[in-house]
């Protein structure tokens, strides 16, 4: 793996070394390549990828109702890459802890020993479960198989699996399954069906396996294939199956999974990195948030620290007020927000991250009706506010309370203006075209206090 020897950014040394492995190239000829391309390092990279866009005729589909009104989602990375958690023989791989099989090029031979040590015994789907839905969460989205190719559930396509290759034993996605359905709560797949690090035939690792189309073809037709209609068949209903990285995969074969999920669930909804275009709905960029509002159904999957899978030394946690505020952003501009955690080796989230997703619920018990089922509001571009709208009424997401104690707001008119969280009334007047509320009052929420305007 290709060292770089000199100080850049980490998020741009990231991105670098996930073209590098997408194209199977350097990461000097990548730079090389983009700069004589007159790429701009500058600028953030695209924060939608077309091939991980909606399909047009999905737009209005009734199917996605639920989604639309849902919101917020729990994303669960978790696997083998949990154990040695962003350290390698002593030295610490840099970049997200789940790709550290492909960072530090560890033989299939290797890696896969990890999955006799994997023994999770603190794992308790009821308390992951409990906790999503403290947080305000609506559905849940995990790891049935990441890039590493460790299956966590059992399958007949192998015994690279939780049930039949470590002590463990237990099929996880079994127990969480009964638990979402026990309390409530929708349960989706992540399935990584380009990259396969332990498959010879799968995208990825070019340190044991000769990468080749036709071996990718074997691969797609008789061990994805098969085990997308394991996952559908096995788990009761699911409400998404989420593919990751399309790299190269065609459009007929994105289109033959496609048939196959709908065909054994046809409500069952597709993630756009599904590849070429074909999503049910469209996946942004990693942590990536538009600037402003898009005709698509898209969500935005993202880390509440810097890493997916467990790293031990990954302490960037976010702010609780960041994470509402990113939150309420992406539901003002119509997308969804699928928030990770990644549980450690014995089966435990965080602390850092149940802390923040609590703060998250507080918030949420209070201020839900401005956010499920909401609709991008009247008001955007603006820094300090953000608007939803649910039927008649707009709700006004103040993240900056105005020093002078007076808000107005171009563009919109209104009869009565209320806190959500206590009722108070709050004088209004309007200025021309511009609507002034008065809130001399000090702020009751320092991430997010919220106005209904009716
Ligand atoms: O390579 C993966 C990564 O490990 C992680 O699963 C994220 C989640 O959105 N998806 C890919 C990178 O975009």
């Amino acid at each position: 793996m290709e060292e770089l020897t000199f100080a850049i950014p980490e998020r741009l040394a990231e991105f670098l070394r996930e073209m590098a492995t997408e194209q199977n190239a350097s990461v000097s000829d990548v730079a090389t390549l983009l700069l004589r391309r007159g790429y701009d390092f500058t600028k953030n990279r695209p924060v939608l990828e077309p091939d991980r866009g909606q399909r047009p005729e999905a737009r209005t589909d009734p199917r996605l109702d639920w989604w639309r009104a849902e919101k917020f989602g729990l994303f669960i990375h978790w696997g083998l890459y949990a154990i040695p958690a962003g350290l390698w023989k002593e030295r610490a791989i840099p970049g997200i802890g789940e790709w550290i099989m492909q960072r530090a090029e560890i033989p299939v031979a290797e890696y896969e020993k990890l999955a006799g040590e994997f023994n999770p015994v603190q794992f308790d789907a009821a308390a992951w479960v409990a906790m999503a839905k403290a947080a305000g969460m609506k559905y849940i989205v995990i790891t049935s198989k990441h890039h590493d190719g460790f299956c966590l559930f059992q399958s007949a396509q192998t015994d690279y699996s939780v049930v039949d290759a470590s002590p463990f034993g237990r099929d996880v996605l079994a127990e969480l399954a009964d638990e979402c359905k026990k309390q409530g709560i929708r349960l989706g797949f992540y399935y990584s069906q380009t990259q396969d690090w332990h498959h010879p035939g799968g995208d990825g690792n070019d340190w044991d396996f000769t990468p080749s189309s036709q071996a990718f073809a074997d691969y797609v037709d008789n061990f994805v294939k098969p085990q997308v209609s394991e996952l559908l068949t096995n788990y009761g209903p699911i409400a998404i199956i989420w593919f990751d990285t399309p790299k190269g995969i065609s459009r007929e074969q994105s289109e033959s999974l496609l048939e196959l999920v709908h065909s054994i669930q046809p409500e069952c909804l597709v993630c756009g990195r599904l590849g070429n275009g074909l999503g049910d709905y469209a996946s942004m960029g990693d942590n990536r948030i538009p600037g402003e509002l898009t005709d698509l159904d898209w969500e935005t999957p993202a880390t509440i620290n810097d890493t997916w899978g467990f790293k031990v030394n990954d302490h960037n946690w976010k702010s609780s007020t960041d994470l509402i505020q990113k939150l309420v952003d992406i539901v003002s501009k119509g997308g969804n927000y699928l928030l990770n955690v990644g549980p450690t080796a014995e089966g435990v989230i965080p602390q850092p991250s149940i802390e923040r997703l609590e703060a998250m619920g507080r918030w949420l018990a209070v201020n839900g009706e401005s956010i499920y089922g909401s609709k991008p509001g009247p008001v955007q571009g603006r820094g300090d506010i953000r608007t939803t709208r649910v039927d008649g009424k707009v709700y006004i997401h103040i993240f900056n309370w105005p020093a002078d104690g007076a808000l107005r707001i171009d563009g919109i008119a209104g009869q009565s203006a209320r806190l959500l969280a206590d009722g108070t009334q709050l004088p209004v007047a309007q200025d021309g075209t511009a609507l002034v509320i008065d809130l001399s009052t000090a702020p009751l929420d320092a991430a997010d206090t919220v106005i209904v305007l009716e």
